[in-house]
């Protein structure tokens, strides 16, 4: 029904509401654009200087401006309790419980993107600001602590399987940047103090989407959306969405990796 937009190819179970609410905005925008522009060449045609000649002081005596405007303030009203509210409000009540869903943890730090799984055990090992070093640990995970045995931690790689819900707990290092990835209709700043759910479910895979827009070298791109400092250009990360199988067997490889050539251990 969007298809006019020309927005990104949709990859996420929420987006259809997404684009039908931008749907709605675009042609009441294009109902509001005409009637204005329509009343302005009207006036300027019926006010021309050739008709009067001298500045009426008395002016409009009919209400009909007054009611226009009132439906005009009607129409946004209704876009904004009936479509925005709701779709918002849905979003972040209703988040599905974190037994159900997959729980990563994005950081955001100028001027990258870093990813944290829990593992099995469903527990995120501690982190310690003293334990941050840039190249080896950026986190600041402490490998000491049980919980972070089995931990999985990425630079600019998100994977994710599809059709489960996924719950990004987003926080940030150091300034307020902002996760978008266009095709799956999330985009939520990351506020340094602040750690924000987002949750939404992948329905279409990194090769699907291959074969679907004919590109084979397609990605989901996590693009900061914030200008974040001098390096925000390159503010990139990538999102593979694969099969459930596919994602556990990638899980499974990175814990057995990560535990043997971790200097923490
Ligand atoms: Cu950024």
């Amino acid at each position: 029904m969007t298809e006019w937009l020309g927005l990104p190819a949709l990859a996420s179970t929420h987006g259809e509401q997404i684009d039908s609410l931008i749907g709605w905005t675009h042609i009441f925008m294009l109902v509001l654009f005409v009637g204005w522009g329509g009343f302005f060449v009207y006036c300027l045609i019926r006010f021309r200087r050739s008709r009067h000649p001298v500045a009426n002081y008395t002016g409009v005596k009919s209400h009909t401006s007054s009611y226009l405007e009132v439906g005009v303030a009607v129409v946004e009203a209704i876009l904004l309790v009936g479509f925005s509210i709701p779709l918002w409000a849905a979003r972040v009540d209703h988040v599905p419980p974190e037994s159900e869903a997959l729980v990563v943890q994005v950081t955001g730090e100028q001027f990258a993107w870093n990813v944290h799984y829990a593992g099995p055990d469903k527990k995120f090992g501690r982190t310690d600001i003293k334990l941050i070093d840039l190249q080896s640990n950026p986190l600041g995970l402490d490998r000491d602590d049980p919980a972070a045995k089995d931990d999985v931690t990425t630079l600019n790689q998100l994977y994710l399987p599809v059709n489960t819900p996924v719950i990004v707990r987003l926080r940030s290092k150091d300034v307020i940047h902002s996760f978008n990835v266009p095709e799956l209709r999330v985009k939520q700043d990351a506020i340094p103090g602040f750690t924000i759910p987002i949750w939404f479910v992948p329905n279409v895979t990194t090769a699907e989407m291959r074969t679907r827009t004919g590109n084979s070298e397609f990605q989901y791109e996590i693009a900061c959306a914030q200008l974040c400092g001098l390096g925000h250009y390159r503010m990139r990360a990538f999102v593979t969405v694969q099969s459930a199988d596919e994602f556990h067997k990638w899980l499974e490889e990175q814990i057995k990796s990560q535990s043997e050539t971790d200097i923490f251990r």
